[in-house]
C-alpha cells in the first residue's frame, strides 16, 4: 500500500503488466522459504510480503520449514540453512564472496522451477533479495538467472547532516529531519522505510548526526540539547531501537562526535588526546556504546575545521587526535572516520588538505579512515579530484561525495550527480596507463565511500522527486564505482516511474544532461567555481550567484581570470603525481574543463578551437540556460504519462530552475563583461 505521508521512491512494487511475465514470476516466487534465523532474514520476509502482492497481485506463501513441495519456490538462505541451496550452488563460490556479496540463481529442483538467493552473510541475503525484486519491478526475465555480485567498497556509508534536537538538516532541502530525536525510543515507520531504501542500494552504514556537533545550522524552537549530547547514556539508550531498525537491513549505526566531548560530557578540563584521563574517558564511553549497540560502527569526527575543536587546541596533530579515539574503539572492532576537510590557514585553500595530511601517511592507527571530499574545495559543481587520493598508500581512505545539492541547485534545480561521480571515479591519479583510477581505491576492509545525505520529512524525501535519483545512484556507485551510469539511471527511472519506455527514456536523458548544464550556467565551464552567495538566510545560503563575494576563487581582474595554482602560484598542481602534475601545470595541456582552476589567463587567451576565454565563458553560460529550457520541455512532454502529483511538482521546479539559471547567467556574464571590457560577440550581454 502506498504511504499517504511520503513517497515510496523506487520501491513501488506496482503490478507487472505483462501476463506471461507475471506467470513466470509466480512460478518461482509465489512460494518462498526464507531461513528463520536473524533480523536480516525477517526483514527479507517482510519485503516479500510487501513486494509480491504488489507485483503479482496475490499474497506470497511463506513457508516455516524448507518445503518438500510439488511447486516451484524461492529459497533464501546461506548454504548451511538448507540442503537445496547447498546442492544448487557451489559452497566454495558462496564463501569466496565478500561481505554483502550474493548469488542469485534459477535452478530446477525436483522437477520444479525454483530460485535461490544465497550469500555468505545475512546482509548479502538482503541485497540479493532487493536485486531479485528490482528485476521483477523492471520486468526483467528471471528464468535463466546466474548472478554473482559483490561490493567493491567494503564500507558504503551515509552521513546524515541532521542536527539532533533541532530537527533540521544542514544542507538538506527535503524538509526537517526524519528523526524525531525527542521521541526516541519511539520508532516511526519512516525509519524502516528509510532503511529499506538504503539497503536496496547496498548502503551498510549510517552516521545519524551532523559532523557539526556544536553549532546548529539555524535557530530552532528547541534549544534544550545539542548533537554532542547524543553520547549521554540516556540518549544512547534511546538510540538502541533505531539501531535495531537499521540492523535488520544490514546497516550499522555510527555517530558523529565532538572532539571536546570529554569536557562537554565528562568533567575533564581538557580534551588533549595524549592525556591519560582523556584516553580513559574515550575508552569508557566506547565500552558504554558497545554495551548498548554491540555492532556499532564507530565515530565520525570533524576536528579543527570550521570552528570545531580538535587536537590543534593542544598543539597535537591529526594523528594524535584520531588515534586517541581509535584506541578506545579498537577492542570492539569500531573505527574512526576522521575528516580531512581543513582550510583557513593557507591563502589557497586547495593546497591545505594535502599539506596537512600527506606527511601523516602511515601514522594513523589501523582502525582510522581518513575521509576526503572528492575535490579540494567543497562539493562544487565540478572540481578536479583531490590530490590526496593516491598520495597516502599507508592509510585507509574514504571518499566523501555529496548526495544533497548544496552547490548544485538545492532541491530546486534538477542536477543529477552520478555523471560527476563517474568523472571522479574515472580520474587516473597517475595517468601512467597502469590502471590507478580513483575507482580502484577504497577496497581495503577499512576503506569506503561516503555520501552526505539528502533526505528529510518532505513527501518526496529529497525535496524534489527527480533528485531521489541521487540517493539511488550513490548507493549503486559506492557498490560498483565502475557501474554504467546510463544503466543505473534507467533502472532507477523504470522502478520510479513504471514501464512506459518514453517516460524512462526522457527521464534518463533529462538526468544525464542536467549536470553539464549546471556547470555551464553556474561556472562558465572552464574550471571556475565558488561564486555563490553566502547569505545569512538559510535557504539563500550557497544558492544565488554572487561572484563579488569571492574574488580569490575566480581571480577575475582587468588582465584576466582564473587562479594560478601552478608553480608560479599556489603550487597545487604539483601535488599531483607526474604526468598528471605536468599536464595541469601548462595551460596548453590542461584540460579545458579545469583550465581556470589551475591558470590565470588573459581574457582573450585563445582556446584550442580559436575561441577566446571570455567568449567561451559567455557561450557556456548561455548554452547552460538553453539546455535547462530544453530539459524543461522534455519533461513537459510527459504530461499525462505520469501521476499528476509528481508531474506538477517537477514541472514547477523546472520553471524555477530556468529562472535561476538565467539569474546565474546574467550575473556571471555581467561580471565577466565588467572586468574584461570585452563585449559578447553575439551582443547578448548588455553593456553596463
Ligand atoms: O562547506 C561546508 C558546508 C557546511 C558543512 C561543511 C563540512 C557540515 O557548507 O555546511 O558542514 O562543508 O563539510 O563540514
Amino acid at each position: 500500500m502506498p504511504h499517504e505521508q511520503y513517497d515510496d521512491c523506487w520501491l513501488r512494487y506496482e503490478r507487472v503488466a505483462d501476463d506471461a511475465r507475471r506467470d513466470a514470476y509466480r512460478r518461482r516466487c509465489a512460494h518462498a522459504y526464507v531461513a528463520e534465523k536473524s533480523p536480516e532474514c525477517s526483514a527479507v520476509r517482510d519485503e516479500f510480503r510487501r513486494a509480491i502482492p504488489g507485483l503479482l497481485g496475490e499474497d506470497v506463501h511463506l513457508w516455516q520449514h524448507p518445503p518438500t513441495t510439488a511447486e516451484g519456490f524461492l529459497a533464501v538462505g546461506t548454504p548451511e540453512d538448507m540442503a537445496m541451496i547447498a546442492d544448487s550452488v557451489s559452497v566454495d563460490a558462496v564463501e569466496d564472496l565478500a561481505d554483502g556479496g550474493y548469488i542469485l540463481r534459477s535452478v530446477e529442483w525436483e522437477g520444479q522451477d525454483c530460485l535461490v538467493v544465497t550469500a555468505p552473510t545475512d546482509r548479502g541475503l538482503v541485497y540479493g533479495t532487493f536485486h531479485l525484486l528490482r528485476l521483477m519491478a523492471t520486468g526483467e526475465p528471471i528464468d535463466d538467472l546466474d548472478v554473482r555480485e559483490e561490493p567493491a567498497a567494503p564500507n558504503r556509508l551515509l552521513n546524515q547532516w541532521d542536527t539532533p534536537f533541532h530537527r533540521s538538516v544542514e544542507r538538506g532541502y527535503g524538509g526537517e529531519s526524519i528523526f524525531d530525536w525527542e521521541r526516541l525510543p519511539d520508532l516511526r515507520d519512516r525509519y524502516e522505510d528509510y532503511a529499506r531504501l538504503l539497503a536496496s542500494v547496498g548502503i551498510n552504514g549510517i552516521v545519524l548526526n551532523n559532523v557539526n556537533t556544536t553549532k546548529p545550522d539555524r535557530p530552532s524552537a528547541s534549544d534544550a540539547f545539542e548533537g554532542w549530547q547524543l553520547l549521554e547514556r540516556r540518549r544512547l539508550e534511546d538510540l538502541t531501537g533505531l539501531a535495531s531498525v537499521f540492523r535488520r537491513y544490514g546497516i550499522r549505526t555510527y555517530l558523529s562526535v565532538n572532539f571536546a566531548a570529554p569536557m562537554l560530557l565528562g568533567d575533564l578540563d581538557t580534551a588533549d588526546p595524549l592525556d591519560d584521563d582523556v584516553r580513559a574517558w574515550w575508552r569508557e564511553k566506547a565500552d558504554e556504546v558497545y554495551d548498548l549497540i554491540p555492532d556499532f560502527g564507530g565515530f565520525l569526527v570533524k576536528a579543527d575545521s570550521e570552528g570545531q575543536p580538535g587536537p590543534y587546541d593542544y598543539d597535537r596533530d591529526h594523528v594524535d587526535g584520531a588515534n586517541a579515539i581509535a584506541q578506545a574503539l579498537e577492542p570492539h572492532g569500531g573505527r574512526v572516520w576522521w575528516r580531512a576537510f581543513v582550510y583557513g590557514s593557507h591563502e589557497d585553500r586547495a593546497v591545505q588538505a594535502y599539506d596537512t595530511f600527506e606527511p601523516l601517511d602511515g601514522d594513523f592507527a589501523d582502525n582510522v579512515t581518513v575521509q576526503i571530499k572528492n575535490g579540494p574545495i567543497d562539493f562544487q559543481p565540478r572540481e578536479p579530484v583531490s590530490t590526496l587520493f593516491g598520495a597516502m598508500p599507508e592509510t585507509d581512505l574514504g571518499l566523501e561525495l555529496q548526495i544533497t545539492g548544496e552547490y548544485t541547485g538545492q532541491g530546486v534545480h534538477a542536477t543529477y550527480h552520478l555523471p560527476m561521480w563517474k568523472e571522479v571515479f574515472d580520474f587516473d591519479t597517475r595517468a601512467d596507463g597502469e590502471g590507478t583510477p580513483v575507482s580502484s581505491f577504497f577496497r581495503n576492509p577499512g576503506e569506503g565511500i561516503v555520501g552526505v545525505g539528502s533526505v528529510g520529512e518532505d513527501h518526496s524525501w529529497t525535496g524534489h522527486y527527480l533528485m531521489q535519483s541521487n540517493l539511488y545512484a550513490f548507493g549503486c556507485a559506492a557498490w560498483d564505482p565502475e557501474c554504467d551510469p546510463e544503466a543505473v539511471t534507467r533502472e532507477w527511472a523504470a522502478q520510479t516511474f513504471g514501464a512506459d519506455d518514453e517516460v524512462v527514456e526522457t527521464v534518463v536523458e533529462v538526468l544525464r544532461d542536467s549536470w553539464e548544464a549546471c556547470i555551464d550556467y553556474e561556472t562558465g565551464g572552464l574550471g571556475l567555481m565558488h561564486m555563490m552567495h553566502n547569505g545569512e538566510e538559510y535557504l539563500e545560503n550557497h544558492y544565488y550567484p554572487s561572484p563579488g563575494e569571492w574574488p580569490g576563487y575566480h581571480g577575475a581582474s582587468e588582465d584576466g581570470i582564473g587562479v594560478d595554482r601552478t608553480s608560479t602560484g599556489s603550487g597545487y598542481a604539483a601535488q599531483y603525481r607526474d604526468p598528471v602534475a605536468e599536464r595541469f601545470e601548462s595551460p596548453e595541456t590542461c584540460p579545458e574543463k579545469y583550465l581556470l582552476f589551475f591558470h590565470h589567463l588573459p581574457w582573450d587567451y585563445e582556446l584550442a578551437d580559436g575561441t577566446t576565454v571570455v567568449q567561451r565563458l559567455y557561450d557556456n553560460c548561455f548554452d547552460g540556460v538553453e539546455e535547462v529550457r530544453r530539459l524543461r520541455d522534455e519533461w513537459a512532454d510527459l504530461e499525462g504519462r505520469i501521476d499528476e502529483r509528481r508531474f506538477r511538482h517537477v514541472a514547477e521546479r523546472f520553471d524555477e530552475h530556468v529562472a535561476q539559471a538565467e539569474r546565474w547567467r546574467d550575473v556571471l556574464t555581467e561580471t565577466f563583461r565588467d572586468y574584461s571590457g570585452i563585449p559578447d560577440e553575439q551582443g547578448r550581454v548588455p553593456e553596463s
